[in-house]
């Protein structure tokens, strides 16, 4: 028996865990790790079953070539050699934009998707780069980079020291939060009250997070721009504002807000004009106050509206960059993604839909169209790290056809399924216990500062490709470097420009210096140890490897600080409370207004025991109350008249589902989770759950126009019996 530590990679709360793990490597038990001091034993059901998703028997363990409907194992140099094929096959003939690149959620979540992205985007030199960014969180980078000129300006709620939280359209306690790191949500919530503070939740259902509230506002979906512009308007209305920052744009910000005060968002948003004000002035009044915005105020049609309007609330309140506000984390590795550049977006637009590029990135949504429009520039190739797009992205099915019509796809990930079935090789990565971890982006986003680095727990199998050296390989071959070149060229090259860069760095401690000599001072047993080394030694804090390893339970780095006028880079210098980008898209919300509003809504919801869609293939994580079913009020229940079953409309599908009554729901809102209708692939746990895919009824053509991101709340659809 042997017990090992390590960071649990599978949502965003960055929990230590506490293996134990028998003589032959298997996974016995899992607990949290006492010893860790920003999650302190904390762990949730599917921490708990990390050694079950790790043993999962329908985890794929060598390549995969698909012929025709037939799949057969092959060897890794087999698999790269036909990749190589298929790539130069599509790029000679339809030139570098024919081929296309999808990350996927988990790429957050491991070092290689982090370390190898930038390479291989550049290696592909391709338009064509996709992510399940716009279909997450592109409005909030849009926002903050109008803001603040930085797109990675993602500030967290200071959740220890806050005495005033309101959180719109997320549900941490079944979430566990997302871009706020913070291991155990419910205990943090609880501290929050025991020192006098208030929570107060905007959510069209009365969620976990809702109930266990001080207030909640069933809000009307998609309208929080509105709630959000009532609030801006009573601070400046009634004198409340307490601006500390050098901004630009109040004097605009006033005007816009005046269309909307509390009693015209009350009837837009369906939530009384008193508890508005009232929300306004507690924000005002509390020491220290902060608004907090995910999925519910991101994946709407109005997402960069909404996110906007969260960072002119904690500006005017006083509370951004201040304690028990909004504050930024101070990562311990380099901030490589920060230019200094003022941020703009629509460098270049979508072929198809003249949607604009934003983080050099197009939007998902309109994936389908750029594979199915012929002429110069159609996608003919594919290539996903991570990604389930037949299941997360909006309009899923029709993807599902498109993925068909390509000449070539290759995935990066541990299953067959229902977006993997299309590829010609699957090159699958080691399990989750073979895999370092350190978390790159959300120590961005964590409510202390905080590092930790966990070593592989078991060794790769003989043979076996780390996913670092998978993606090295893809991003030579991309490069042109052909399929048996060598992947640790790739980690020299990017060690290589990061010295050089810190060298030429004015003010740097090693500006001019010798590369060579400090590539020497570099430890690590692999690639991403050595380039985790050196974005360390130039990150934040100093630290180095050698003392992340020292120190297995993670380092705590102390409580946020103030850092804007490091981070703040618009051209003007101020905080940009009016950005021409985001109010002209005002005009778009008030066309919207000036349409009847739809009877009935469809919006999503997350649960304990899912990740989005991968997994479901573990039995301990399905059934009981992790079921896809449509969650509607008992008054739409009686008024459509429902049985156990329905019939789901939208726009652009219908679905027949199973029908949950709950009174926790908005009377013409309905629920429906992601991640669900396996089909296809070979999961056998998942393939015989029922559940359909929300994604047929989601609608590819109506996004968040600033940020091209899809929408996935607020669909409008019609609710009928089954069978009629
Ligand atoms: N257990 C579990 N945890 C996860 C995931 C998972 O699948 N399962 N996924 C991970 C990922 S990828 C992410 S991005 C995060 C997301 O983390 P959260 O944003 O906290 O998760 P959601 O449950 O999607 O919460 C969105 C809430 O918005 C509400 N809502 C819907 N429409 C509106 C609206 O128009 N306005 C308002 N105000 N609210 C609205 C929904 O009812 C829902 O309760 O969770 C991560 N963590
Ligand atoms: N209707 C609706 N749709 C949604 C949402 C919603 O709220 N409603 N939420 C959206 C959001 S926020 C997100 S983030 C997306 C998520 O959607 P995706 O980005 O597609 O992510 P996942 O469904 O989590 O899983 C993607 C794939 O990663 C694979 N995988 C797991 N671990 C690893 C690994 O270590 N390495 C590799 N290479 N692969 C791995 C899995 O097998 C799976 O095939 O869904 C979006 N879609
Ligand atoms: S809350 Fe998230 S990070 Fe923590 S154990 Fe659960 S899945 Fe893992
Ligand atoms: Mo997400």
């Amino acid at each position: 028996m042997t017990t090992a530590h390590r960071t649990c990679p599978l949502c965003q709360a960055v929990c230590g865990l506490r293996l134990t793990l028998d003589d032959a490597g298997h996974v016995t038990n899992v607990k949290g790790d006492g010893e860790d001091p920003f999650s302190k034993g904390f762990i949730c059901p599917k921490g708990a079953s990390l050694g079950r998703i790790d043993e999962d028997p329908d985890r794929l363990r060598r390549p995969m070539v698909r012929t025709g409907e037939q799949w057969r194992e092959v060897s890794w140099d087999e698999a790269f050699a036909e990749v190589e094929r298929g790539f130069t096959g599509v790029t000679e003939a339809h030139g570098r934009d024919a081929v296309a690149v999808f990350f996927g959620n988990p790429t957050y979540h491991t070092m290689a998707g982090f370390l190898y992205r930038m390479p291989l985007i550049q290696s592909l030199n391709t338009r064509n780069v996709y992510s399940s960014g716009t279909l997450d969180h592109m409005p909030k980078h849009v926002a903050v980079g109008h803001v603040y000129g930085d797109p990675f300006a993602i500030s967290v709620p200071d959740l220890d020291r806050t005495d005033y939280l309101l959180i719109i359209g997320a549900n941490p306690l079944e979430s566990n939060g997302s871009l706020a790191a913070a291991p155990d949500y419910p205990r943090r919530l609880k501290e929050l009250r025991a020192r006098g503070g208030k929570f107060v939740v905007v959510d069209p259902r009365r969620t976990r997070t809702a109930a266990f509230a001080d207030d909640h506002l069933a809000i009307r979906p998609g309208t929080d721009p509105c709630l959000l512009l009532a609030i801006v308007d009573t601070l400046l209305t009634e004198d409340l504002a307490t601006v500390t920052l050098d901004v630009n744009g109040l004097g605009e910000l006033r005007e816009l807000a005046a269309e909307f005060p509390a009693p015209v968002a009350e009837r837009i948003c369906g939530v009384p004009a008193e508890d508005i004000v009232r929300i306004a002035r507690e924000l005002a009044a509390a020491p220290t106050a902060v608004v907090y915005a995910r999925i519910g105020a991101s994946t709407v049609e109005f997402g960069t509206l909404a996110h906007w309007l969260v960072e002119v609330i904690n500006v005017l309140t006083g509370n951004l960059d201040s304690t028990g506000g909004a504050m930024f984390a101070r990562p311990a590795t380099l901030e490589v993604y920060r230019t200094g550049q003022p941020f703009r977006t629509g460098n270049f637009h979508s072929r198809v839909r003249g949607l604009p590029e934003a983080l050099g990135e197009l939007p998902a949504a309109t994936l389908a169209d750029e594979i199915e429009t012929p002429g110069e520039g159609q996608i003919r190739a594919l290539i996903t790290l991570a990604a389930n797009p037949v299941l997360a992205a909006p309009n899923g099915p029709r993807l599902d056809r498109a993925l068909e019509d390509l000449d070539f796809m290759v995935c990066v990930d541990p299953y067959l399924n229902e977006t993997t079935k299309h590829a010609n090789v699957i090159l699958p990565p080691p399990r989750i216990t073979q895999m370092p971890h350190y978390d790159f982006l959300l120590s961005m986003v964590t409510v202390r500062n905080y590092a930790r680095y966990s070593p592989p727990v078991l060794p790769l199998d003989p043979g076996q490709r780390s996913e670092a050296e998978i993606m090295g390989r893809l991003t030579l071959i991309a490069a042109g470097a052909g399929a048996a070149a060598d992947p640790a060229g790739v980690d020299e090259m990017i060690i290589g420009q990061l010295l050089e860069g810190a060298v030429q760095m004015p003010g740097s401690p090693v500006a001019g210096m010798d590369p060579a000599v400090l590539r020497a001072t570099l430890e690590g047993d692999s690639g991403p140890e050595l380039l985790l080394d050196v974005l360390l030694k130039f990150g934040g804090h100093g630290l180095s490897l050698a003392e992340l390893k020292a120190n297995p339970h993670g380092i705590d780095l102390g409580p946020l600080e103030p850092r804007l006028k490091e981070i703040l880079c618009t051209a003007s210098g101020r905080v940009e409370l009016a950005p021409p980008a985001i109010v002209d898209d005002l005009a778009r919300l008030r066309a919207h207004l000036a349409a009847p509003a739809p009877e009935v809504v469809l919006v999503g919801r997350r649960q304990l025991r899912s990740s989005n869609s991968w997994l479901h293939n573990v039995e301990s994580l399905v059934g009981g109350s992790n079921r896809c079913t449509l969650r509607v009020n008992p008054a739409d229940v009686a008024k459509f008249g429902l049985g156990d079953r329905a019939v789901v409309r939208s726009a652009r599908g219908e679905l027949v589902v199973d029908v949950e009554t709950d009174d926790a729901i908005r009377p013409g809102v309905v629920s429906l989770p992601h991640g669900w209708g396996h089909a296809g692939g070979r999961q056998r746990v998942a393939v015989a759950t029922s559940g359909v895919n929300a994604n047929a009824l989601t609608d590819e053509f109506v996004v968040d126009v600033p940020s091209g991101n899809a929408v996935f709340n607020g669909i409008p659809v019609t609710v009928s019996p089954y069978p009629a």
